[in-house]
């Protein structure tokens, strides 16, 4: 509850593995919102969340007095909307039109190619096709890089692709910061956002993985890796001797 707002999130069972959970958990965090959160079973799906998202059935659903909202990137858009300015008193989305549709551009990237390439990265075993994914993933960490020296031209140094505070695009692509760690460990390539490739996004992921709020929510390493591996190599198909 907040302020007389119901909230309630549907989760995913294992906390912190889903990246669009941790989106949704991260920019309520921001917010200062409270809620109530609602974990799915991953085997058995609730009577709410096929009522509250019949097209797609995925969590994270909010639901803001009694109303559901579908997908990761519209519930922090919606929280901004609808909700003003708690938290740290600013919104979520940069003010200008300009860097808003900006945003908006590079968290769908993140989305629908930046991840997927990443995930690829485990999903594939042929060298070939592992070694395109891997160059993929590298590619679109070196444009999140170039975006990033572009939010401070001129200026001091933003810490944040949303400038002084947390912003879109940070909670957009800081909830796959876990992803790349883990990913990078399981595929025997070391660090994906590393310093050499990418410092300032380097520096950019240090600086989001200690920020408030959202420092609490993020999963350690070893047990997303455990996840992987125990729960989503087995759905995959992927023998755990195969890295
Ligand atoms: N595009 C969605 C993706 C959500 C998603 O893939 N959720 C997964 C958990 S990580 C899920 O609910 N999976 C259950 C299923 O596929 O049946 C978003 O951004 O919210």
């Amino acid at each position: 509850m907040a302020g007389g707002e119901e909230l309630k999130l549907l989760g995913w069972w294992a906390p912190g593995v889903s990246p669009y959970v941790l989106r949704a958990q991260m920019a309520l965090a921001v917010k200062g919102l409270s809620y109530e959160y609602l974990p799915e079973d991953r085997w058995c799906k609730s009577d709410l969340l096929i009522a509250s998202n019949p097209v797609y059935k995925k969590v994270p659903v909010l639901i803001h007095n009694g109303k559901p909202i579908c997908e990761s990137l519209l519930i922090v858009e919606y929280l901004d909307d609808a909700l003003g300015l708690p938290g740290n008193g600013k919104p979520i989305l940069p003010a200008d039109p300009y860097s808003r549709a900006l945003a908006r551009f590079w968290a769908a990237y993140a989305n629908d190619k930046l991840f997927p390439s990443c995930a690829g990265i485990l999903k594939t075993v042929k060298q070939e096709e592992r070694a395109g994914k891997v160059e993929e993933t590298l590619s679109g960490l070196r444009h999140l890089e170039a975006i990033l020296a572009e939010c401070s031209k001129g200026e001091v140094e933003a810490p944040f692709f949303g400038g002084d505070a947390i912003g879109f695009l940070d909670i957009a692509l800081g909830c796959y910061l876990p992803w790349f760690e883990a990913v990078g460990r399981l595929a025997g390539l070391g660090p994906l956002v590393d310093p050499a490739r990418t410092p300032k996004l380097a520096a950019w992921a240090e600086r989001f993985r200690v920020a408030e709020p959202v420092k609490a929510l993020l999963p350690g390493v070893d047990e997303l890796e455990e996840y992987i591996t125990k729960v989503l190599y087995p759905k995959w198909n992927i023998a755990v001797t195969s890295n």
